[in-house]
């Protein structure tokens, strides 16, 4: 996650102007997982490559999503390095590690790989532009201008934070934040009227803390999350280093079709198949196991079938229910009728949710029935009435998958800018390049399995083409890299009509990129990792069909 700040001349790696020293084989954007694990590979190889990052530290959405609460959705050892080096002398201290200790990873990450020297902090990258005939683009930054053969954004999807447009927003004179550009130094929620507007991830995770401590807490909800259980425990050092036992095991799996979660697998089985009680026998077992589970790893055709996946809404929807005592708190929080199919927007999960709403502080207010009119500078109002505040905390989420590269002004060819090209929508081969674009390479971008695909997985999958790909030109002597138009339209046609097999297109959500206003509706995640692996492979094969090499 990069976020704004001011560029401290002393700390930051002088990025040397001359062309000796300034020409890279590579430049990586971003130090999170997927930036790492390029430049820990791609230097291994022998390249010569600069990793450049706008934060003060390396942890890519950890850095500056550390909003109370802030932890992890996915489960360790699935959200970590397969690399032994990495994990020989780290230990978890939870099954859902918090924010803080996923910073401390990520330093103890490169360290362990020795990472350090090749990365420059507090270096906000602002644009980029490729000339033709040098083949090479050149990067301008907040601290100088940096030249390379290929580029690599490892943006990440949620760097770009969204706030929607409320009117009077601004004259709030209060404390402002949302929840992706959290201040380091902490808010203090203590004692204070605080309102909280979205309820995806982050809005239940903030929600669960500023219960503990608020006067008065509002939940301004707009849409209700289908929150599942964590199922969070502690691990001591000892547990730590006997669940270690079955890393390998379980990297193996990892990193195998269908790869993502090592330990979570679909039945080969419709929801409708099988029995009432043999369908909530199964429920009610990945319930138990707690995170994502119940979301991916029940039924073949949950996120397929309308029928079956409102079998898996019903199971949800009674099992939330029975947690709320007051019948319009519950109606409003887990609704009779699914707002949208079960799992088409992310599930967050939850430690206690749903109970904070029995607590005398905390106040739901249901926008669906009064939505905010205006903001105020004392104020969040909705046709319902005026809710005071000290704190207003905005968790509304990111321009998902195309605001952070976009926010980086990128001339291809011509000079045409990305977002030009963009404009009336996204396209890509496989997710990773654009015509026009030469030597600029996307990993975790639109168009790839991105969200359907846990960070570090995907990092290593992903990321291995790449590698394997710029080693190959290197033995080949070849320096340019595109994409063709008919692979990318060929490329952007299948997403839409994989995306149209599943249930994702009738929400309104960032897979879809319909929590943006004005942002082109279309399948922004490939949804299905193991189906695109395979593809990455027989490209790789096939001397890298769709892309022109010279
Ligand atoms: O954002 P979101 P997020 N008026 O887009 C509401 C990852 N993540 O930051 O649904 C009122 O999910 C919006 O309402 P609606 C994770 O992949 C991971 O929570 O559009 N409300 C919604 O409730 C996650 O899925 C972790 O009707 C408005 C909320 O704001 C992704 O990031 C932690 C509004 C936005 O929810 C995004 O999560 C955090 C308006 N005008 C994030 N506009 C972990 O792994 C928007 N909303 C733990």
């Amino acid at each position: 996650m990069i976020e704004e700040s001011a560029v401290d001349e002393e700390t930051a790696v002088d990025i040397d102007s001359t062309e000796a020293s300034s020409a890279y084989d590579v430049v990586i954007i971003g130090a999170g997982f997927n930036g790492l694990y390029q430049l820990y590979r791609l230097r291994a190889e022998g390249f010569r490559v600069r990793l450049l990052e706008a934060a003060p530290g390396p942890g890519g959405v950890w850095y500056s999503n550390s909003y109370p609460g802030a932890r992890v959705d996915s489960h360790i050892p699935n959200y970590e390095f397969s690399m032994e080096e990495v994990w020989r002398d780290w230990n978890w201290s939870e099954r859902f590690p918090g924010a803080e200790e996923l910073r401390d990873y990520f330093a103890h990450v490169v360290e362990a790989l020795d990472l350090g020297d090749d990365i420059s902090y507090d270096t906000r990258v602002r644009g980029a532009v490729f000339d033709d005939d040098a083949r090479r683009w050149t990067v301008t930054t907040d601290v100088g201008d940096v030249q390379c053969r290929f580029l690599v954004p490892c943006l990440g999807f949620a760097s770009k934070a969204f706030t929607p447009d409320l009117e009077g927003l601004d004259t709030f004179a209060g404390a402002r934040h949302h929840t992706a550009h959290w201040p380091s130094a902490g808010v203090d929620l203590s004692g204070k009227r605080v309102g909280v507007i979205g309820t995806g991830a982050s809005g239940v995770q903030v929600v669960q803390e500023a219960a503990k401590v608020a006067e008065h807490l509002v939940v301004f909800q707009r849409t209700p999350v289908t929150a599942l259980p964590m199922e969070q425990r502690s691990y001591d050092r000892d547990q730590h280093e006997e669940l270690k036992a079955s890393y390998p095991e379980l990297f193996r799996k990892r990193n195998s079709p269908p790869g993502s979660f090592a330990d979570m697998d679909r039945l080969d089985v419709s929801a409708l198949a099988v029995s009432e009680q043999e369908r909530n026998a199964v429920f009610e077992a990945a319930w138990r196991k707690g995170g994502f589970h119940f979301w991916a790893a029940t039924f073949s055709d949950i996120l397929l079938n309308e029928a079956s996946n409102r079998t898996a809404y019903d199971f949800w929807r009674d099992k939330t229910r029975a947690r709320i005592s007051d019948p319009v708190t519950a109606e409003a929080l887990a609704p009779t009728e699914p707002p949208y199919p079960f799992g088409t927007k992310r599930p967050s999960l939850e430690q206690d949710y749903y109970d904070v709403f029995e607590q005398d502080n905390v106040e739901l207010a249901d926008l669906r029935k009064h939505p905010i009119t205006r903001i105020t500078p004392t104020s969040v109002e909705t046709q319902g009435g005026s809710h005071e505040l000290d704190v207003l905390i905005m968790a509304t989420g990111f321009d998902a998958n195309t605001g952070g590269i976009l926010a980086i002004d990128l001339h291809g060819l011509d000079g045409v800018p990305l977002s030009q090209r963009w404009a009336d929508g996204v396209d890509t081969h496989l997710g990773m390049a654009v015509p026009g674009l030469p030597n600029l390479i996307l990993l975790y971008g639109p168009q790839s399995p991105t969200a359907f695909c846990n960070g570090p997985t995907c990092a290593e999958l992903q990321g291995e083409w790449v590698v394997e790909l710029l080693v190959r030109m290197r033995e080949r002597q070849l320096t340019r890299i595109e994409a063709t138009e008919e692979a990318a339209t060929a490329w952007t046609e299948h997403v839409e009509e994989v995306g149209a097999y599943t249930l994702f297109p009738l929400a309104d959500s960032w897979y879809m990129g319909s929590n943006v206003p004005g942002k082109k509706r279309q399948m922004l995640n490939y949804p299905m990792s193991d189906g695109y692996l395979a593809r990455l492979r027989t490209n790789a094969a096939n001397d890298y069909q769709g892309f022109v090499l010279d």
